[in-house]
């Protein structure tokens, strides 16, 4: 199966500007969750199958607050030292399409905004920002509603790429993906919900 190319975006990008950290919640926003079950996760044909539990979403939740659009990804077991590529789409009601991107490798973290519309070009956003909390099994990243013209409402989703690192010679990485929107499938492009998530 192939893996969908907007999930792998964020392993090759270049960080236009990485945040430490995340600012405190809004006192005023608007939150859905979405919860995915457990030990659904496809492992792309090309290698071993393996379940993946740092690819594993539980839930996923949208935070949409006067200033920020936060996301935070709940997951089976985020284990240390593997490659993770967290990826949340949403998309305005005036058509903008976008990927914020976290990758988490043994180098540390990069964080990438995207448009997935248009020439898919990365946007330069500062305020991007992005956590990988190991001991709570969780990985937040967070945007300014700023950066993506200030939508007052978007329907999102989120997928998570999960891949063991080449730790010796002729050990082959095992891999898998998981949609928050889908069980036990992925397509080309991470599923978007169907609600509205209205600013705060
Ligand atoms: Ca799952």
């Amino acid at each position: 199966m192939r893996i969908p190319s907007r999930l792998l975006a964020g392993l090759t990008a270049v960080a236009a500007a990485t945040t430490l950290g995340l600012t405190g919640g809004a006192a005023h926003a608007e939150t859905q969750v979405r919860d995915d079950q457990a030990g659904d996760t496809v492992a792309p044909s090309i290698t071993r199958v393996s379940p993946q539990s740092s690819a594993d979403i539980v839930r996923l939740t949208g935070n949409h607050g006067p200033d920020r659009l936060k996301f935070t990804f709940d997951l089976v077991d985020l284990t240390p030292g593997e490659l993770v590529n967290v990826s949340a789409r949403f998309l305005s009601p005036g058509g903008r399409d976008h990927y914020l991107t976290l990758t988490r490798n043994n180098q540390g973290k990069i964080i990438s905004l995207v448009r997935n519309d248009g020439d898919r070009g990365e946007l330069p956003c500062a305020g991007a920002a992005g956590s990988v909390l190991n001991a709570k099994d969780r990985v937040i990243v967070s945007v300014p509603r700023s950066c993506i013209g200030n939508p007052r409402s978007v329907r999102f989703g989120g997928g998570v790429f999960a891949t063991t690192q080449f730790t010796a010679r002729g050990i082959i990485p095992t891999s898998a993906v998981d949609d928050a929107r889908r069980d036990g499938s992925v397509g080309q492009e991470i599923r978007l919900g169907t609600r509205e998530l209205d600013r705060g």
